[in-house]
């Protein structure tokens, strides 16, 4: 695969690693070609043991599995359970920070405090709690109880679904997909998609999709609020990222997976006094933290931790020789790094009841012996540090700096108006064609695609174009790696008209928005933008757009769905599993639509997938009527 486009530390590690002959995730890539084709196109089922079947994508063989179900609902089905593992994996991420928040509610000699009770009564008033003179942790304890009760509700509807434009909650009742509880659409699921239940393709999908917005009005905003409350609602602050964040001289701890209630306790015990001399007794200058993947963009965003890589990076992290424990929670975390850990004087270590890895050492992690569990990893990781071996070492010192930590709240504080909270100078940038638009630029990287050059040369070509873009997940790191967070970028990549946003207001022209929950903060923002006014009265009418060009988790096909079923035209690089299904390809890129006003598109070359972003930006702003660009520039009208 080429690593031309990566940043210049993952290509040396990468070659580092063929030179000691180290397997990394591109090599097992290398070595599963030629990937199955059936799975490629969705065309295979073993959902029962009639099967495993498979149709043939060219006309010849069988075209239904045994049981008759067709192309179009084999690939339906399978696809709507890529929706049911993607939202059940952020809203279990959800739940486990709602129990968090009911320790620091109930245990005041917890290591969880409210730290945000704005936040706090801002939620409970969405969910109906009465905020006017109560404390703050009698109202986190009804806050708790309304969430934990959602989450199996058998009647009703999700609360943060009150939050969405009024048309919009109209179109989900219309259409039949506002969704009601989250484990109930996620059990549905599974039911509907199981042997012999839901054989119609739109069908499916229509409740494929009440699950996508269970998960995006529902988990994960669930698991963004309820952190913003618990850990505070970020600010902007700096920080940097890529393996030169790792100091040679210090211990190295590094906290990857996406949840952050030991990590943000690791953080605040690494540097007290007591840990930093610690770690100067055993012969090293101190405690030094650092993150990989969502992990690290929580920690990242509330206390400035820096990034030491994204998803594609772990291995490589460990491979530098200098991590001396490496804590590891849940999602996207590789069972590959017990081989490359054992090469390496690393303590690789699993904390969540929910994921471990055969013959990785197991710490349990419970939120009540939070400031333990933490202390004793980072002990651990002082204690390791002698093991260290200098042959081993090979570390690059490359690392960008960067801004981060920006929400929907913060937008109102920096595009807002300087007086009163309004999204009013956000709206008329656009109205007045200083921006184009907006585009959420988000997910994975992946070995099927080359490293990054999905997601910046789409960065790029947006900015280019006056596009405003607000990442989260590896996109965000990827973005920082390349320098992106940064305000001087806009100066050496955005259009006039995107410059004089950013130099008015100070900010980057790429603003990292968080995790892959907080892609919950991107569906409040365009809330946000609809309720301001002037720019239609749904999130489809929005100049907007979404991608994740490189995208990879089941996760990535949930956040998907829930921005279509939300509205908005969302690209990728690789198509979804569904190419042997030519009904259901046309429903999704096309006739789906009509529906939600919302689609997927598909498109490999991450500059053309731009120009189809734009594209659709342009014939919103048509809609809208709205004044031609400031700075007209030319564009590709048909590549
Ligand atoms: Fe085959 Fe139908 Fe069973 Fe799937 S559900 S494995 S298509 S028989
Ligand atoms: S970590 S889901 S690889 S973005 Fe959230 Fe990155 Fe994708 Fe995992």
């Amino acid at each position: 695969m080429d690593q031309k486009y990566s940043d210049k530390a993952t290509q040396k590690m990468i070659k580092y690693a063929a030179e000691e002959n180290l397997t990394t995730v591109w090599d097992r890539f290398e070595a599963m070609q030629p990937q199955c084709g059936f799975g490629k196109l969705g065309l295979c089922c073993r959902h029962c043991s009639m099967g495993p079947c498979r149709i043939d994508p060219f006309g010849d063989g069988p075209q239904t599995g045994v049981c008759g179900a067709d192309a179009d609902t084999i690939t339906a089905r399978h696809l709507t359970r890529m929706i049911a593992g993607g939202a059940a994996a952020h809203s279990d991420h959800g739940r486990g920070v709602v129990h968090t928040l009911q320790l620091a509610a109930e245990d005041m000699g917890s290591a969880y405090q409210i730290k945000d009770e704005k936040k706090l009564k801002a939620v409970a008033e969405i969910y109906g709690i009465k905020t006017e003179n109560r404390k703050a942790k009698d109202i986190a304890s009804d806050l708790v109880s309304e969430v934990k009760k959602e989450f199996g509700q058998q009647d009703g509807t999700i609360r943060f679904v009150t939050t969405a434009p009024e048309v919009r909650k109209q179109l989900w009742e219309k259409l039949g997909i506002t969704p009601r509880s989250i484990d109930r659409e996620v059990v549905e699921t599974l039911h509907r998609t199981t042997m012999g239940v839901d054989a119609e393709y739109r069908h499916i999908i229509k409740q494929g999709m009440r699950t996508a917005l269970a998960d995006g009005w529902g988990g994960s905003m669930v698991a963004t609020e309820l952190q913003d409350v618990l850990f505070g609602v970020p600010n902007p602050l700096k920080s940097s990222a890529n393996f030169g964040v790792m100091d040679e001289d210090k211990v190295n701890i590094l906290v990857h997976g996406h949840e952050p209630a030991l990590s943000d306790i690791i953080a605040e015990i690494s540097l007290s006094e007591e840990m930093q001399k610690k770690a100067v007794d055993a012969g090293s200058k101190g405690v030094n933290v650092a993150g990989i993947c969502c992990t690290a963009n929580e920690i990242l965003m509330r206390h400035g931790i820096p990034i030491a890589g994204s998803f594609l990076q772990q291995e490589l992290a460990v491979m530098t020789g200098v991590a001396d424990i490496m804590i590891v929670d849940i999602q996207c975390v590789m069972p590959g790094l017990k081989a490359v850990s054992d090469c390496f004087h690393t303590k690789l270590v699993t904390t969540s009841s929910k994921a471990k890895i055969p013959g990785v050492h197991h710490v349990e992690f419970h939120e009540k012996d939070a400031e333990k569990t933490a202390r004793e990893i980072i002990e651990m990781g002082i204690e390791n540090y002698s093991n260290r071996k200098a042959e081993d070492v090979f570390l690059p010192s490359e690392k960008e700096p960067l801004i981060a930590g920006f929400t929907a709240e913060s937008v109102y504080d920096f595009l807002g108006g300087t007086y009163r909270a309004t999204y009013r100078p956000l709206n008329n940038a656009i109205i007045e064609g200083r921006l184009r638009g907006a585009a959420g630029v988000i997910g994975c990287s992946n070995p099927n695609v080359d490293y990054e050059k999905g997601h910046i040369q789409m960065v790029k070509e947006l900015l280019k174009n006056d596009v405003l873009v607000v990442v989260t997940g590896c996109n965000a790191i990827s973005c920082a790696k390349h320098g992106l967070l940064q305000p001087e970028s806009a100066f050496k990549y955005a259009g006039k008209g995107l410059q004089e946003i950013c130099r008015a207001v100070g900010i980057p022209p790429v603003l990292h928005m968080g995790s892959c929950v907080d892609n919950s903060r991107i569906l409040r923002v365009l809330s946000n933008i609809v309720a301001e006014g002037g720019l239609g009265n749904d999130i489809c009418d929005l100049p907007a757009a979404g991608a994740a060009p490189e995208w990879m988790s089941e996760k990535a096909v949930a956040i998907g769905f829930y921005f279509v079923a939300s509205g908005v035209y969302t690209m990728i690089g690789k198509p979804l599993p569904i190419m042997g299904s030519e009904n259901l390809y046309n429903y999704l890129t096309d006739e789906i639509e009509q529906e939600t006003g919302g689609k997927w598109a598909f498109e490999e070359d991450p500059i053309e997938a731009a120009h189809k972003m734009i594209r659709h930006i342009d014939k919103k702003r048509k809609n809208l009527k709205l004044k031609p660009l400031v700075y007209e520039q030319p564009f590709p009208v048909e590549d």
